[in-house]
Order: C-alpha cells, then structure tokens, then sequence
C-alpha cells in the first residue's frame, strides 16, 4: 500500500538499495543492531514518502487537504474537528477505511468529526485512498494539530511528524504566536518527521486569508496581502530557519472551487446579474448575504456563502460577469485565484520529484554514522562490511543528482551563502522550479530545441568562467551548476540528433 507503480523507480534509488544490500550480504549471520537498522532503511527507502499538514489546531488543516486534493472528504469546523490522523494516498478507485474497516465517504465526514463521532469510536486512523494527482507523488497526513484543548491531540499529531518525511506547517496570521513558534522550533529540533527538518523538508502555508478580503475595496487581492504577511512571518528566525517559504493561500475558495457543481453555477449566474454595489453591500458577513434582497433563496445564499466565503461569492459573480460561462471554466478560473496551483507545483518539484533524493540522502547519513565496532571478533569480516558501508556512504560522492541535492540542502539551511543571483540561477537548474529544460533555463515550453541548446552553451561558458572565483562557498554552487548544464547540453543534442535523423 502506498507505493505509486505509475512512476519509475529512480536510478540512485536503485543504487542505494544495492549499497544496502551488498552490507546485508557482507553480516555476520544471525540478528544484531546493525542488521535491524539497515533492514529498516531499506524499508524507508521502499515505502511511499509522506508529507504531514501540521501545526496548530484550527488553522485550517483539513480545509487545506481536500483543497489540494480538490476533493470533499474531511470533516472541517472552528471547533477542533479533527481528533485523529487521516492518511490520503494514491490508488485507481476509492477506499477508504477506519482502521481496517472499509466506510463509505458519509461515515468518513461523519466519523472523522469529533462532534458528532470523537474518540469513543475507538479508531485510531483513516486511510483514505483515491485517484487523486496530487498524491502521484507522495502519501498526506492531516494531523488533529497542536494546542487543542484535548492532550491526546499534541502526541498524535507528534507521532504521525515522527514518520513524515516532510512537513506543511500551516500557520493563520503575519505574526507567530508563541505557540506557533513554539511548535517551529520542535520541528526544527527533530521532534518532526525522521529527522530534524529544514527548508529542504518543510515549508509553510498562510491560510485564512479569505476573511482579509473587505467589500470596500474589493479590488484588493487577499493574496498580495497575504504575500505580504507572509515575508513578514520569513523575518522571525523561527520560520527562516526552518521553512522553505511561506505561500499565502485561500483555500476556501480552492475546495469550493473543486465542488462547484451545475446547480451552484446557476445560482451564481443569477446572483451576477445583481447590481454589483448591491452585492458587494451585502457581502459584509455571510448572514447579511443570506438576508439581503437578491435573487436565489436565502438558504441557498447562506449556504454557498458559507463554503465559497464572501470573497469567493465576489470573484465568482465576477468572473461569470466577465464572460465565464461554465461549470468547467469557473472552476479553474477560483482554483488559479486561489494560490493553490503553484502550492501543488513547488509540492511536487520541490519534495514530490526529490522524494528518493531526500530518502537516499538520509539513509547515507544515518548508515555513514554506523558503528562495526562490536560486529564481530573477526576482523576481515569487519572489514568487508566496512567497505560495503562505505559504499553506501559514497553514493553522494558519486551521483550527480544527489551531489546537487547535498549543495542545495546546504543553501537551505544556511550552510553556504551565496549571492542571491547565483542562489536563484542553481535553484532553477537544479529543477525546483519545473523538471523540463526549458523550466531548468528559465524558458517557456514551446522554446526550439536549437535555441535551448545554444542557451544551455552560453550558461556552462558563463559558469566556467565564474568558477574563477576564490570563494569556496561559490565555488561547489558553480560547480553543481555547470554539471547540471553539461548534462543540459547532452540531453538536448540528443534530442536533436534523434529528431534530425529522420526515421
Ligand atoms: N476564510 C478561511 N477560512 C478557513 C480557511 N481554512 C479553513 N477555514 C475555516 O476554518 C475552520 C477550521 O478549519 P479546519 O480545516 O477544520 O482546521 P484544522 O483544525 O486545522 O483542520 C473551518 O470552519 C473552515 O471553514 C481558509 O483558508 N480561509
Ligand atoms: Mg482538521
């Protein structure tokens, strides 16, 4: 369960399980500590990776899932709804189950609402399964989230950190409060996930920001307010540290974008035709918009405004105002004002496509601090399982992905500096911003093979000749670069050759 068969094994996963083997082979017969690890890593390396949404209770966690999924599953409230962890991961068609037990997606909103179910249940995990593209790449876990009134909530939600292999820490205001900086810095001193996290494993979101939307002026964007707060939380040591980037997100108006259905549509479409002052002056509260004189029943009202919030009513009418005319269109139209695609997109490129970079990484650093010490008496076993482990331990030496991943690790967290340019330019070759070559030069996607050619050729002369430089801290970011555009260079000449040689 939770393996992605779609998506090809990658060749220093491949590598690294070798490595591990080969010292499995080398063993001494019988248990020991050394052979408990190692099976365990190579566990790791095997299963899904999986990514936790925490942080504290309340800040919209579970809305934030099933917006990224765009999809209706968990139960969502102000009250600390959710009281056990829901494991979301990829499979052809839908199951989800309470513990073992299969339930329809009624029970699950039901069961998975404290209020109406809670922990007498019993159940102590959903696991929700389903074909959703998102989760091509990694496993989630929506966490009940810390600071609840209830004890159980903090350890589950730890628990759960414990096996992620990287974090979304959800955060809901421009200021930490002492408990969000609280949990950061737990984050940040290994209590999450299998390690200590960094930005290279976690990044945060700004919910809740709908609510900054004012029908006064509604030309403002709650986005660019949030892109604002959010620079503003990356000054507080806690989150620089720690977290990747903050992405401001209104993630009501994704997950009601993902539900719009024809009968939503239609009500919309009426409520369009309204005096846009009128509208605006009733969408000051979700009630008042309910109780205004407008076209469609007041409950109907009451009920879009409560999912779409007022702002999302705002941008629907506005956007069927200006020529949207269908269920398909809308939907696509709130879901890009939402801020949730390039969410998706820096998921996927920045943890989803790393996923065996990040795994193979961490089982280097865990099996290179290995002891032989008290392996055996016999010292030419000792050495042979030494070597092997060395073997393990040189993977990143060797491999070209993982080198430039070790590089970019230690940009992430501080431990190189360099100037932002060149940061930026090694980000974007090494794929964080799109895998394709034309991502990787910063080029649109229709650019002619022979212009991504002669500009992979420009940006390797133009790296050579920085690495002229005497900064050493410089130096291994130029030369990460320039590997990346020689294997650039090789990949679209063979591209062209294939291409130009007819069939
Ligand atoms: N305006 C706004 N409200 C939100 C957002 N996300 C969640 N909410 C509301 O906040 C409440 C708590 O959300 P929930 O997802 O259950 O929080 P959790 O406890 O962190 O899982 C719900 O009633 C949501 O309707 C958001 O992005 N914007
Ligand atoms: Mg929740």
């Amino acid at each position: 369960m939770g393996s992605v068969p779609e998506l090809a094994v990658s060749a220093v996963r491949v590598r690294a399980e070798q490595a591990l083997a080969a010292v499995l082979e080398r063993l001494p017969a019988g248990p020991s500590v050394l052979r408990r690890t190692l099976d365990l890593e190579a566990e790791a390396l095997r299963g899904a990776m999986t990514v936790a949404v925490a942080g504290m209770v309340s800040t919209g966690k579970s809305t934030l899932v099933n917006a990224l999924l765009g999809a209706d599953l968990l139960a969502t409230g102000f009250r600390p709804v959710t009281y056990v962890p829901a494991l979301l991961l990829y499979g052809d068609l839908q199951t989800i189950r309470a513990d073992r037990k299969v339930i329809t997606i009624e029970e699950l909103r039901a069961l998975s609402d404290r209020e109406t179910a809670g922990p007498q249940t019993g159940i102590r995990k959903f696991e929700i399964e389903g074909p959703w593209p998102a989760l091509r790449w990694f496993d989630l876990i929506d966490t009940p989230g810390f600071g609840s009134a209830y004890d159980a909530d903090d350890s589950r939600t730890l628990a759960e950190l414990v096996r992620a292999d990287a974090v979304v820490a959800v955060l809901k205001t421009a200021n930490l409060s002492a408990d969000e900086a609280a949990v950061l810095r737990r984050f940040q001193a290994g209590e999450g996930a299998r390690g200590p996290l960094s930005p290279i494993s976690c990044l945060g979101v700004l919910t809740m920001l709908e609510g900054r939307w004012q029908p006064e002026t509604p030309e403002l964007d709650p986005l660019r307010v949030g892109e604002r707060d959010a620079q503003q939380i990356m000054k507080q040591p806690e989150a620089a540290r720690l977290l990747l980037r903050v992405f401001p997100v209104c993630s009501m108006v994704g997950a009601a974008a993902a539900t719009l259905d024809e009968t939503d549509f239609g009500d919309l479409e009426e409520l369009s035709k309204a005096p846009v002052r009128v509208l605006l002056k009733s969408l000051i509260t979700v009630e008042k918009f309910g109780g205004a004189e407008l076209p469609v029943s007041s409950e109907r009202r009451l009920a879009l405004g409560h999912r779409f919030r007022p702002y999302g009513i705002h941008l629907a009418c506005g956007l069927i105002r200006d020529g949207v005319d269908s269920v398909e269109q809308l939907r696509t139209e709130l879901d890009a004002r939402s801020g949730l695609p390039e969410l998706r997109s820096l998921l996927v490129n920045h943890f989803g496509r790393r996923r065996d970079l990040l795994k193979v990484t961490r089982v280097v650093t865990r099996v290179s601090a290995l002891n032989t010490d008290d392996l055996s008496a016999d010292a030419r076993e000792r050495f042979a399982v030494d070597s092997a482990l060395r073997r393990v331990a040189d993977l990143v030496r060797d491999d070209q992905d993982l080198a430039e991943y070790e590089v970019l690790t230690r940009l992430y967290d501080g431990r190189l500096v360099v100037p932002e340019d060149l940061a930026q330019e090694f980000r974007r070759a090494a794929g964080e911003h799109g895998a394709s070559v034309a991502d990787r030069l910063n080029l649109t996607p229709s650019t002619p093979l022979a212009v991504l050619e002669a500009t992979a050729l420009d940006r390797l002369a133009a790296s050579r000749d920085s690495l002229l430089v005497l900064d050493p801290h410089a130096v291994s970011v130029l030369r990460a670069i320039e590997r990346r555009y020689e294997l650039i260079v090789h990949r679209v000449r063979t591209a062209r050759a294939l291409l130009e040689d007819g069939i």
